[in-house]
This record gives structure tokens, C-alpha cells and sequence, in this order.
């Protein structure tokens, strides 16, 4: 039998305070996350729903290193960013705290002390990676080199972002600092480990044998990371940023991110209400974990083995994580700007949030990653909110307002048509309620879709328009039923688009109901005056739509630029002094240049070579045209055995330097030369 609970704790992943937010995550984590809080909160249920942002680590300090500034200045910026564009999009957090805070750092020192106290640390010695020439030890991001699983050349000190594989700076293939590119030394330092092996056993009974009603995609990266074997996890590292290890002779040294930011769900309890314990510390509230994939790890091995160590604290309930969204079939990235950002859509779409939420919940990737694209994004828009949700509420109150003058029609005699539509929506609820309930948010969404739908069908297939003129009895009862279906779609839809479940109740002049109304048919009573009717939701148009892509191409184009720039050859096998001897190179001026008929590539130029008058075949033609080469001075190689090239003998070859694109440029003497000089 399922338990029951009193009560329910909802956490967010905590982002990073290094940059805005993207649709990843709000897709992964953040719109779930909502819309669970916003039903539990409408049925009437207990519930808190925390986040904040996650102010430490390797990720700030790479930031403000880059920038210029300081960590601090770093997280008081995206902290506000984040936290604003949060609200802007009706996030419904109770909190949204963040881990620099006193109560935090307060916490999470406490938390590690009594671990520290009770000896459930491994205090171990060992030698690490150093950057002697910043000075610093490099830990998690701060090392960078190839990684062993799928060789992606900037993997990270902790992890490889293109095969998702957890590694540990030993692993790296070709190790190098991040702080200054160079190769680290490495030195000997002290840490504290958390004995993970040890909590094997628990992990196992508990997530294994008492969860397999959990995501297919978390209990099996559980699964495989148990029967991996787990190993003790450092929870403390060398660095100036971050909450300092709590114990004497540990200067230099902080708790580690991923020790300190779980803790920050319950410091942002506390300080969000006196009576925090109560949802940490009794067995009748449901903790539940809305994070990424990238996340299991820590929420469902680590923390719940910290949790445990500790005592005294309840676990997670269920940890739903999602997969990852693609954006325009490629992977969302924020060091290549590769992303929707949060604040910037809000700025560029004003009064379009639902419309982002519908769309990342529609397409969210529960099961598998999954694509966001500017054409599916402005499709939903227009064939599902503006055709179906905003359509039907619209017809709904305008032949309202212009049949009884925005008085509810008394619902009269019912048809067996009638009573099947009510039957319909009254259906929606329970498939609703258990989607949601299991974190099938896409399904449920359809479901709270679904009854406008069906309204919408109801007036097509009823045609109040035609019958009007015939029996105004009839219509009474299509409208008022009509109406009572619009106010059914507010419920139902608000944990998901909660801007238009206001507007509607707004049009509709009335308060918000409760979930448990769902389904009912007397939410409006007969003769109550509705408001004006406003569009719901507009049609997006194309042009809005290519101006989105053109930004990505944008992108897309400085990214190629800025890699290609980064792109140099390694160098080739070493050669002897005598070995270069032997190439004559001479200053040269290209007398005359042609195109070679029928080829596309090939330029047949004349040069003085100071030596005498040649033809040279160059397969430049795609990077310059005959006019511009004429009068240049260039390198020529002379001593090149001649070769024929359609059917005209090349006597040599011009210097060129190739750039990370492809493109040719000529190499040229600084000054004016006597052609025949040597070069060497
Ligand atoms: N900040 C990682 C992330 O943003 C991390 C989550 C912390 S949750 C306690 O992906
Ligand atoms: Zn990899």
C-alpha cells in the first residue's frame, strides 16, 4: 500500500550562480518542479517548495577569474538575474535562498562538525594536482585534459561533459591547468573523505530493494553505480572560496561544493519558517528531488548517505530527474552561448511565459533527451494554445456577452450529447492527478489540455451561432455548460500555465477554485455577470520566429570562428638544418595571373623570380582573383620538380599559410625585394 503522507517537501536543483538560467534547465528541473508544488498547493496539501542558488565551487571562481572580478561580485549578480527571471516566469518557489548566507554557512559547518566529531570521516593524505605557477591546487574544473572514455579534449578535473562520464583528475590523459594552461606538479595534501563503501549496504536495501518505483533513468544510473562498487568521496578541497573547513589546521580549506549545496535545501528551510524541522525530520512529509540527470549521483548516493550519517533526517520520496533538451538539434551549452536564456525570453516575449511553459513541459525530456525547436515552440502556440485553449475560451464568453449580455444562461433540459461532454471532463481528473502524481508531466499537461479541447468540440458540434436563431433555450444550456467547462480549464491548468488560469478567472469574475472543484458543472452560478473577454494567446508569426534563428545562426557562427581559431596543427617530425638546405626559396613578383580554363581551382600565374620568367599552376583561384595577384611580391619555392597541370609545366610553388578555416593568404617579404633574394 502506498504511504501516506502529511505533508510534502519540494526541492529544486540549486543553479549555479555563474550565469542566467536556459531552457535546459527549466525544462529538466524548474517547470516540473511547479507545476507538482502548484497541484499539491491547490488540492490544499502542506507544502514548501525550495531552491536558491548554489554560490560556491570551482564554477564561480572560473568565472570571476575570466571576468575579472571577484566570486562574490560573480554570484551577487546571477543570483539577482536568476532569481528575477525565476519570478518573471511565475515560478512558485516558498523560498529562493542562496548558499552564501549566514544561516547556510552556519548549517552546513554544524552539519560537517557533528560528522567530524562522530569520526565518520576518513582524514587521508595524498598527492594532487598543483599549478605552480598560479599557485593554486587544481581541483574539479580547475584541471582540464582528454578524457579516457571518449577522448574530448576539454574534459574537466570531475567530469567529462560530452560522454557524461564522472572522472577524477587522475584519469585526465594530458593533464593541464585551467588557471594557466600549464602542465601542474603534484603535491601533497590532507582531506576528509566520506567512507561511501560503507554505506553501500543501506543504498542498497533502501533505493534497490525499497525504490524500484523510481525513473527508469535514476534507479538505473543508481543500480550501476552501486554495482560499480562505491568508493570513499573527498568532502573537502583546496580552495579561497567556499564555507572553510570547520576543524582546526584546516586553513586553506573548504567543505566541497557538493557537501555544502544539498545542505542548502535545508538552510533555505530555516530560514524560510521557525518550524523547518517538521519537514525535515518527521517520516510524514514527502521529500521529493527535482533535478537533472547529471545530479543522480549526488541526490541519490551522496546526500542521502551524508543524510544518513547525520541522523536525525528524513530521505528523499522520490528523486524524478529528467534527461536533457537539445536546442535546435544541438547541445545546449552555455560557454558556446548555445541556449535560450531565461531573461532574455522574458524581455523578448512579454506576456508569452505560459507559452514557454507550455511549450518546455509539452516536449520536456522525461524518458529521453529531447529537441526544443523556434518552429515546434511557435507550431504549439499557434495549433494548440491559440486553436484549441485560447479559441474555445474565447467563443465561450464572447456568444456569452453577446447572446445574454455577460449574464450566465440557467442551464436547461440536458441532451445525452450533454451529458456525455460533462461525463468527459468530469474523466479528466483521476488520469490528471495520477500523471502528475508520477511525475508524467507531459501526460498530464494533455490531460488539462484535453477538457478545453472537448469544450471546444462541444461548441463546434452544438453550434450555438446557428441555433440562436432558432431555440434560445437550447443555447442557454450549450453556454452555461460552456462556461462551466472554461472554469474546469482554469483549474486544471493552472500548475502548468498559472498567467492564463488568472486571466480566464478574471474574464470569468470569479475566485480560484479548488482542485477538488475539478470536474464540477455549478462553478458558475446562473445570472452571475462575467468580465470582458481578452485574447488568451496570440498567433506568433514568422517573422518573430527567424529572428530567433537568425540569432542562433549568429551564434553558430562565431562559435565556428572562435574553434577553427583555436585549431593548430601539431607540429611535424623533426628535420636537419641540411634537410631545409636543400628547398631554394626566392623572393618573387607574379607578372601576369589567368584563370586555367575549365577548372575552378587553378590559377596559371607568370613570376620574376630574379632568376627568370616562369609559369606556376596555384590552386588558389577559390581565395583570389587574377587582378589582385598582379604586381604582388610573393615566396617561391624554384627547386620544386617541375609538374604538369592541364597540360601547362609548373615550375615551382608559392608560399601560402593556411588559417584554422581553409583559407589561403599569401606570404609576402615585410618590404619591397629584389626579386631572386634568398629567403632562409
Ligand atoms: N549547482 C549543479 C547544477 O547546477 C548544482 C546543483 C546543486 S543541487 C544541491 O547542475
Ligand atoms: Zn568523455
Amino acid at each position: 500500500m502506498a504511504k501516506e503522507f502529511k505533508r510534502y517537501l519540494v526541492t529544486s536543483a540549486l543553479p549555479y550562480a555563474n550565469g542566467p538560467v536556459h531552457i535546459g534547465h527549466l525544462a529538466g528541473v524548474y517547470i516540473p518542479s511547479d507545476i507538482y508544488t502548484r497541484y499539491l498547493r491547490l488540492k490544499g496539501c502542506d507544502v514548501i517548495s525550495v531552491c536558491g542558488s548554489d554560490e560556491h565551487g570551482v564554477p564561480i571562481t572560473i568565472k570571476a577569474r575570466k571576468e575579472g572580478v571577484s566570486p562574490q561580485q560573480i554570484v551577487d549578480r546571477y543570483h539577482e538575474l536568476i532569481k528575477k527571471s525565476f519570478e518573471g516566469l511565475g515560478m512558485s518557489f516558498d523560498i529562493y535562498s542562496r548558499t552564501s548566507s549566514k544561516t547556510h554557512a552556519e548549517t552546513a559547518s554544524a552539519f560537517f562538525r557533528k560528522l567530524y566529531d562522530e569520526g565518520k570521516f576518513i582524514e587521508k593524505t595524498s598527492m594532487q594536482y598543483y599549478d605552480e605557477e598560479a599557485q593554486t591546487f587544481l581541483a574539479d574544473r580547475y584541471i582540464v585534459g582528454t578524457c579516457p572514455k571518449c577522448g574530448n579534449d576539454r574534459a574537466y578535473g570531475d567530469q567529462c561533459e560530452k560522454c557524461g562520464s564522472t572522472l577524477s583528475p587522475d584519469e585526465l590523459i594530458d593533464p593541464h591547468s585551467a588557471v594557466s594552461g600549464s602542465v601542474p606538479v603534484k603535491r601533497e595534501t590532507k582531506h576528509w573523505y566520506l567512507p561511501l563503501d560503507q554505506y553501500e549496504g543501506f543504498l542498497r536495501e533502501w533505493i534497490l530493494e525499497g525504490h524500484k518505483e523510481w525513473k527508469s533513468n535514476v534507479y538505473g544510473q543508481c543500480k550501476s553505480w552501486l554495482d560499480g562498487g562505491l568508493q570513499p568521496r573527498a568532502v573537502s578541497r583546496d580552495l579561497d572560496w567556499g564555507i572553510p573547513v570547520p576543524v582546526e589546521g584546516a586553513e586553506g580549506k573548504v567543505l566541497y561544493v557538493w557537501f555544502d549545496a544539498p545542505i542548502g535545501y535545508i538552510s533555505a528551510t530555516k530560514d524560510l519558517t521557525p518550524d523547518w524541522e517538521k519537514y525535515w525530520k518527521s517520516e510524514e512529509t514527502k521529500m521529493v528531488h527535482f533535478i537533472g540527470k547529471d545530479n543522480i549521483v549526488f541526490h541519490c548516493i551522496v546526500f542521502p548517505s551524508m543524510l544518513k550519517a547525520h541522523g536525525g533526517y528524513i530521505l528523499p520520496e522520490n528523486v524524478p530527474a529528467n534527461e536533457f533538451l537539445n536546442l535546435e538539434g544541438d547541445k545546449i551549452s552555455t560557454s558556446r552561448n548555445w541556449a535560450v536564456w531565461l531573461h532574455e525570453y522574458l524581455e523578448e516575449f512579454p506576456g508569452k511565459e505560459d507559452v514557454l511553459r507550455y511549450v518546455l513541459c509539452a516536449n520536456a525530456p522525461e524518458t529521453k533527451d529531447n529537441d526544443f525547436t523556434w518552429k515546434d515552440f511557435q507550431a504549439r502556440n499557434n495549433n494548440e494554445l491559440v486553436a484549441v485553449l485560447g479559441n474555445f475560451v474565447n467563443r465561450a464568453l464572447v456568444l456569452t456577452k453577446k447572446y445574454f449580455d455577460g449574464r450566465v444562461p440557467a442551464c436547461g433540459e440536458l441532451t445525452d450529447y450533454d451529458r456525455e461532454t460533462i461525463a468527459e471532463v468530469a474523466a479528466v481528473k483521476a488520469s490528471l492527478e495520477a500523471n502528475i502524481e508520477h511525475y508524467r508531466f507531459r501526460e498530464a499537461l494533455k490531460d488539462a489540455m484535453n477538457i478545453s479541447r472537448i469544450g471546444n468540440k462541444y461548441l463546434a458540434d452544438t453550434e450555438p451561432w446557428k441555433v440562436v436563431k432558432t431555440d434560445l433555450e437550447r443555447v442557454k444550456t450549450i453556454l452555461n455548460i460552456a462556461l462551466q467547462i472554461t472554469a474546469n480549464t482554469a483549474i486544471a491548468i493552472e500548475p502548468f500555465m498559472p498567467f492564463s488560469a488568472a486571466k480566464i478567472l478574471k474574464m470569468l469574475a470569479v475566485d480560484k477554485f479548488g482542485w477538488e472543484r475539478l470536474g464540477a458543472m455549478d462553478l458558475i452560478p446562473t445570472g452571475h455577470e462575467i468580465g470582458e473577454p481578452v485574447l488568451l494567446f496570440e498567433k506568433i508569426e514568422d517573422d518573430v520566429i527567424q529572428r530567433q534563428l537568425d540569432k542562433l545562426a549568429a551564434t553558430k557562427a562565431a562559435n565556428q570562428a572562435a574553434e577553427a581559431a583555436q585549431h593548430v596543427e601539431p607540429q611535424k617530425d623533426t628535420i636537419q638544418f641540411e634537410d631545409f638546405q636543400k628547398m631554394d626559396i626566392r623572393v618573387s613578383t607574379i607578372l601576369a595571373a589567368e584563370k586555367v580554363a575549365k577548372t575552378k581551382k587553378l590559377l596559371k600565374l607568370t613570376v620574376d623570380t630574379g632568376i627568370d620568367k616562369r609559369e606556376i599552376v596555384s590552386g588558389i583561384a577559390e581565395y583570389f582573383t587574377p587582378e589582385e595577384l598582379v604586381g604582388k611580391q610573393v615566396l617561391v619555392l624554384v627547386n620544386l620538380a617541375p609538374r604538369e597541370l592541364k597540360g601547362i609545366l609548373s615550375k615551382g610553388m608559392i608560399l601560402m599559410a593556411e588559417d584554422a578555416s581553409g583559407k589561403l593568404r599569401l606570404l609576402q617579404p615585410g618590404d619591397a625585394t629584389n626579386n631572386g633574394a634568398v629567403v632562409g
